[in-house]
């Protein structure tokens, strides 16, 4: 007879406003967010990463976003 069992998997979670991945919203997130600042969707240089909103633009509400979680921790960001 077949019994199934459950299986434990880690599924990291993001964290919102951590731009880098990293499991910590901290200064590189903003630097990061800084440096891509004023950039859309379809720019040479667009990172998806550094738009925290996810509305297709970095802006003044992504800076806020990671200013909102600065510090926050969680999950290991890993991919
Ligand atoms: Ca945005």
């Amino acid at each position: 007879m077949w019994k199934s069992h459950p299986q434990v998997v880690d599924i990291p979670i993001k964290i919102a406003g951590d731009v880098t991945g990293d499991g910590v919203v901290n200064l590189m997130d903003k630097l990061l967010v800084r440096q891509h600042f004023g950039q859309s969707e379809g720019d040479p240089d667009w990172d998806p990463r550094t738009d925290a909103t996810c509305d297709g633009v970095v802006n003044l509400m992504d800076k806020l976003k990671v200013r909102q979680q600065f510090g926050q921790t969680g999950g290991c960001g890993c991919q």
